[in-house]
């Protein structure tokens, strides 16, 4: 096992990783078994309310089972999930703790990749990864974890948290319920893309003592200035595409990448890319209308952010309606790439399924 050193360039690592895929029962017996010392959580960069919730709930299952103490990581934390943090007195460690760690989870997320600088300051020793997400299964996975809960079919992370905790037998505590809340509607879009397992999770919840009012209320944040200006010179931007029955919007931005994005569906793209810039690194976002999944068989993490990724030196992934890739490259360079793929794709569905090549009514 001398190859588990794990390394953040793909280039140097030699060898797969045994990676083991468990259910919530035997992710909570593992967890457990190695919760003698202290666990670090580590959150994606721009953590949102799910990584935070979903993280902020594991730690307290840890700590009421077993009196080890977790310690939560996180590069960066977005509007919503700043206010959570406040509201619910969470802390988020400086990132050099996080070097003395033998234990850590990986919370929604799955390729390191998406933890930013705190990469700098993981774990060098051989520590157990552990890793609880729903975003699309990334092959580096295998590379630097141990043990995985993992389902892309829920839409949020705190669903499979949830799942653990029920399996723990303890009482759930109304601040826990209403962390799994935020993150749930946070991540299903105040329930715009809920399946019926979304519903049944979160009533759990409610019985649990969530309160939707309240956690409607804690996510409902106004949009900074900054980001309605970034919106609005996006938006002036935007080139526009209108292929294969579907309105394509591509732009770009210096940040709010993903909001830009956001904001381009709900002005009536079909499909939406926009790349920011950031010093020498290249950031993408990609979103797409539902529709677009359901019609036309589209997903935009594995077919056009994973490769794409992959050819700017960097990586990609996300949800098939929601994605996002970072490497180097120069940014019309990239955003030329994701679009090529996002063709080839489309052309090939389309080839596959002429019945998709009707207009979108998403
Ligand atoms: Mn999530």
């Amino acid at each position: 096992m001398s190859c588990r050193k794990r390394s953040f360039h793909s280039e140097s690592l030699s060898c797969e990783h045994p990676l083991i895929l468990l259910d919530s029962s035997q992710f909570l017996a593992e967890l457990l078994n190695r919760a003698k010392t202290p666990i670090a959580l580590i959150l994606h960069q721009s953590a949102d309310p799910d990584a935070v919730g979903s993280a902020a709930a594991l730690s307290t299952l840890l700590k009421t089972k077993t009196g080890v103490n977790c310690t939560l990581f996180a590069e960066s934390l977005n509007r919503s999930a700043k206010k959570i943090v406040e509201t619910f007195n969470l802390v988020i460690a400086p990132p050099e703790q996080l070097t003395a760690f033998s234990t850590v989870i990986l919370v929604d997320l799955n390729n390191l990749d998406q933890i930013g600088t705190l990469a700098e300051h993981f774990p060098k020793d051989d520590c157990v990864v552990f890793c609880v997400d729903h975003h699309v299964f990334h092959p580096k996975l295998s590379q630097i974890a141990d043990f995985v809960l993992h389902d892309d079919k829920v839409r949020s992370t705190a669903e499979l948290v949830l799942k653990v905790w029920l399996e723990s037998g303890i009482s759930m505590p109304t601040n826990v319920a209403n962390l799994l809340a935020c993150a749930v509607v946070y991540d299903s879009r105040h329930f715009g893309n809920a399946l019926s397992s979304t519903f049944e999770h979160f009533i759990i919840l409610l019985k649990n003592g969530a309160d939707y009012l309240y956690v409607r209320s804690l996510l409902h944040a106004p949009l900074d200035k900054s980001e309605r200006i970034a919106r609005l010179k996006a938006t002036r931007r935007t080139v526009v595409y209108d292929e294969f029955n579907l309105l394509i919007a591509v732009t770009k931005i210096g940040s709010y990448e993903a909001s830009v994005c956001r904001a381009l569906i709900s002005v009536g793209a079909d499909i939406a890319i926009v790349c920011a810039m950031k010093k020498d690194e290249v950031r993408l976002s990609a979103r797409c209308k539902p529709s677009v999944e359901n019609d036309y068989g589209l997903d935009l993490a594995k077919h056009v952010m994973e490769p794409l990724g992959e050819i700017i030196g960097g990586s990609g992934g996300g949800h098939p309606t929601a994605a996002g890739a970072n490497g180097r490259a120069d940014s019309e360079h990239a955003l030329g790439l994701a679009v090529q793929l996002l063709r080839k794709e489309l052309k090939a569905r389309l080839k596959t399924n002429p019945s998709s090549d009707k207009p979108s009514n998403g």
